[in-house]
């Protein structure tokens, strides 16, 4: 293995006059730019040098950029290595970068420069930035999330990496076709990856199998097995209006070149000679492989080890370089903070025990320690089936040694519970067992039982926390969906199997546990971790989530900043966002308002002809934008809003024009979101918006009155798209089921509008924007559990608006798709097994009054914009300069590090 570490210095010839731009002479001009991208663009061999296409035009500029960039990234990089700070690492199976070119000149506050020298060169910036494939290495709000942070721990000079995996593919890309949607391989780095610098010098070996064998000395130590390589690929992350620029480190995967076969690929047995590589290959081919079948499991297992082991020992390479020949290991927490992204990095825990005890020859003790005092976890799902459980037997096939570190753990973990509520009440210390084991499924280890002196040998786990189970309960397989990435069977077979829980490992493990919104936060603490929360209260606390205001305000929304600026007299708040707040005091300003509404317009008319283009439906810019953009899952309730669309498009089609008229605003409904590809669900939910969409849009009766539109591919770029031109957003999960949201966030900024429940950050947002700058409906998270008890017992009655939306649908109104099993999840029990888990039908009636007190605003459009202005003015607490503040302060214990 390489320890070797960033210094990847410019090219030489980067200051020849006439040929390329000195871009090290900082800021450059436009002339010394425009030479810059002309030298990339003669001297990358990936194009043909006849013509300057735009794709080409696209990799010769992010090639220039990536200049600059590097420049600063050395100096950031040097200034940590002389300076031995503490560092952050952000452990994330998902980065949802998205576009990287207009970021990173806004940033470096060249956006002008570069607009004028692509000019000279017969190009128009925002073309030449439309040809960047948005890096979807990410699924959702989790990997949005951490991309989020990237930028914010750059622009607030944290020293900090992000660490994570280089997808071949990223998520699918979704075709919207008669039958709903169809997934197709996203290849984002066809036409290669202008940002990324491979580092064939950073390369650390992972493996997997073998088994675990003691030496002379005792030791127990991993031997055998399949041997990978990870290769670091580093994407420099610019700070705005800051040198500082840090590193998303990102792992590929590979053999080492001595294991290609050489003799039986000149036998002709060219597949054999090439399945090792083959194998190490597709470690990093996709973004979350299906994982139904075995294979499929483990190679999820082994993207999760080879993020976890390659970044730790990058990590700890780093430590002991920076150490000199001293190299003092309870000094580590000291150097290293690691954050774990949700429990998909929980292998850094048993990775790092194993490193320190077996490599470093480090006690149990002081291994433990150690581990602690480095690793924190943010929990971003209370989805009882969403928590990660890993099947115990693949586990100890692929990483023997960890499995026996995990036991370990669990056996000290279980004599903690001991110590902390003695033996006197066996019932009560197996209920905590139940909850809080790591292992899951197994006998209580002997000396353990032997102390109780219990002699049935029971399986701990026959759970009594039936409660919890009564929740996750759900018959149908192919219905069942965590947080929409991995598959969770219910088992049937008599003797459960042996499972490790992967939060309860990280919840022991860490020492500190967050969730990302207040509610939520309270939700870890009081249900989901009750009985962690009452061993250790001071692991938990709450890290509200929050968006960069730079990508998700001032560069996807140049005209309402510019608005902002003007009124509030300079331009920092994108860095002290607090400064929105000034505005308030003109929120009824005349002046204001129309400049307010215009930047709104022209955003909508933006995004009419982007709607023309992907779908063919002409929408009316006048008309209210009414956005619900996210995962298509059933918690979120996208089937509450299209049975609205439904129930007001019924009422509509019974009313005469004057009537219509005066009870109804013209609206176009705008949807995106990927299913997860084996979520049936929520593919029935896409499908039937297609469906509703496509009968409405075609109706000559209701024109303009109502368009829907499902927006094919949501992304990044399309969010950055949308979300200016909204004025109302829909952020309507079940109370308690959504964490936090985002969405809603960067919606607020922008003077949207949101209506929704009491969950996730919308309670804080409501908070912050004002009760009557929010539609707030729906049953709230402390009165869920009861309903869908009297749910269950038969004992709801359902509102009459609510069956006759159902009845509509079911008679064919849409076409002749047979809706049966996504409307059947909405009756009782009878039906197709959810009998409404996420109580649609309770929340039917509250949702459709709202809707009509939001028509009743929207008709007072001076009334309506002053909402706008408040949403934006109380949304300076959801920028993620704020949350990492937090997390530098409350968790990591790191300090801001600046170059000049
Ligand atoms: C999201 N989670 C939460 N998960 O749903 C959202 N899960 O409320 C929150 O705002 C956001 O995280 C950031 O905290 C996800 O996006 C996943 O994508 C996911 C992926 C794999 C397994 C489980």
């Amino acid at each position: 293995c390489v320890s070797g570490e960033p210094k990847q210095r410019v090219r030489d010839p980067i200051t020849e006059e006439g040929i390329l731009g000195d871009l090290s002479s900082f800021p450059p001009d436009a002339a010394s730019i425009a030479s810059s991208i002309k030298y990339h663009a003669e001297f990358t061999p990936l194009f043909s040098s006849q013509n300057f296409e735009p794709s080409k035009a696209f990799f010769a500029t992010a090639q220039s950029v990536r200049d600059a960039l590097i420049i600063n990234w050395n100096a950031t990089y040097d200034l940590y290595e002389q300076m031995n700070v503490k560092q952050a690492y952000y452990l994330s199976m998902e980065f949802l970068q998205g576009r990287a070119l207009l970021n990173a000149i806004g940033n470096l506050e060249l956006t002008g420069e570069y607009a004028e020298a692509l000019k000279k060169l017969g190009y128009n910036l925002e073309t030449v930035a439309s040809q960047e494939p948005d890096a979807a290495l990410g699924n959702g709000g989790l990997g949005r999330l951490a991309s989020c942070f990237l930028d914010s721990l750059a622009t607030l000079n944290y020293p900090a990496w992000g660490y994570g995996l280089r997808y071949k593919h990223g998520l699918f890309k979704q075709q919207i076709t008669k039958d709903g949607q169809e997934e197709v391989a996203e290849s984002w780095l066809e036409i290669g990856n202008p940002w990324e610098i491979v580092r064939n010098d950073v390369s650390y070996p992972v493996k997997f199998g073998g088994k675990v064998a003691v030496g002379s000395d005792g030791k127990r130590r991993w031997i055998g097995g399949e041997d990978i390589v990870a290769v670091a690929y580093d994407v420099p992350i610019p700070g705005y209006k800051t040198k500082t620029t840090i590193n998303l480190r990102l792992w590929s995967t590979k053999v080492s070149s001595d294991r290609f076969d050489l003799s039986a690929f000149n036998a002709g047995e060219h597949t054999k000679a090439c399945e090792a590589q083959a194998n190490a290959e597709k470690i990093c081919y996709i973004l979350y492989p299906g994982d139904e079948s075995e294979e499929g499991k483990i190679l999820r297992l082994k993207q999760q080890y080879t993020l976890c082991s390659a970044s730790l020992q990058d990590i700890i390479a780093r430590f002991e370089r920076r150490s000199g020949g001293n190299v003092r290991w309870e000094e580590f927490p000291d150097k290293v903070a690691v954050q774990m992204n949700d429990t998909h990095p929980t292998l850094c825990i048993p990775e790092l025990m194993r490193i320190l005890m077996d490599l470093k020859g480090m006690s149990w003790e002081e291994a433990w320690r150690i581990t602690q005092r480095t690793v924190a976890y943010t929990n971003h799902t209370v989805l009882p089936e969403a928590l990660e459980k890993w099947s115990y037997d693949l586990m100890q096939r692929l990483l023997p040694r960890h499995v026996e570190i995990i036991e370990m753990i669990d056996e000290q973990l279980i004599e903690d519970i001991i110590s902390e509520y003695g033996t006197s009440n066996p019932e009560m210390l197996e209920k905590k067992f139940a909850a809080m084991r790591i292992l899951e499924n197994f006998d209580l280890p002997a000396s353990i039982a032997d102390l109780l002196a219990k002699p049935e040998q029971r399986p701990v786990d026959v759970i009594e926390n039936a409660e919890a189970n009564d929740e996750a309960t759900v018959t149908d397989n192919d219905e069942l969906e965590g947080e929409g990435t991995q598959t969770v069977y219910q088992e049937s077979a008599s003797i459960p199997p042996k499972m490790v829980r992967m939060a309860n490992l990280c919840v022991v493990g860490g020492h500190a546990v967050n969730g990302v919104a207040e509610i939520h936060s309270e939700i870890v603490k009081n249900e989901v971790f009750n009985d962690f929360f009452q061993l250790w209260p001071e692991k938990f606390q709450n890290k509200t989530n929050g968006v960069t205001p730079r990508r998700w305000i001032r560069f996807c929304n140049p005209d309402l900043s510019v608005v902002i600026t003007k009124w509030i007299g300079t331009e920092d708040w994108v860095l002290k966002t607090e400064k929105l707040a000034e505005l308030r005091k003109f929120a009824d300003n005349e002046d204001l308002q129309i400049e307010w509404r215009a930047a709104k317009r022209s955003n909508k008319i933006k995004v009419a002809k982007f709607l023309k283009e992907k779908t063919g439906y002409s929408v009316n810019p006048d008309a209210m934008f009414d956005i619900q953009v996210k995962r298509i899952h059933e918690y979120k309730r996208q089937l509450l809003n299209i049975l609205g669309i439904v129930y007001r498009y019924k009422k509509m089609k019974e009313m005469a024009v004057a009537e219509r008229k005066a009870k109804f605003v013209p609206r176009v409904c705008i949807f995106g979101g990927k299913a997860f590809a084996t979520y049936v669900q929520a593919k029935r939910i896409v499908k039937f918006i297609t469906d509703v969409g496509a009968t409405i849009n075609h109706d000559p009766d209701i024109g303009d009155f109502l368009k829907v539109v499902f927006v094919p591919d949501y992304n990044v770029s399309v969010a950055e798209l949308l979300i200016p031109a909204s004025e109302l957003s829909q952020h309507i999960s079940t109370a308690g089921m959504e964490a936090s949201g985002t969405s809603n966030m960067k919606f607020s900024m922008n003077g949207c509008i949101l209506i929704g429940t009491l969950d996730g950050a919308n309670v804080e947002i409501r908070q912050e924007v004002g009760d009557e700058n929010f539609f707030l409906f729906g049953a709230q998270a402390h009165e869920i559990a009861a309903l869908r008890k009297e749910r269950a017992a038969g004992k709801f009655v359902p509102d009459e608006r609510f069956e006759e939306v159902k009845e509509f649908v079911k008679s064919g109104a849409f076409g002749p798709y047979n809706y049966d099993k996504l409307m059947g999840s909405l009756e009782g029990d009878e039906g197709f097994g959810r009998a409404d888990y996420f109580l649609v039908g309770k929340d039917f009636p509250s949702y459709i009054e709202c809707q009509e007190t939001v028509d009743d605003a929207y008709r007072d459009q001076r009334r309506w914009t002053k909402m706008s202005i408040l949403n934006t003015t109380g949304s300076y607490k959801f920028s993620s300069d704020r949350t990492i503040h937090e997390y530098a302060k409350d968790i990591w214990n790191i300090q801001p590090l600046q170059l000049h």
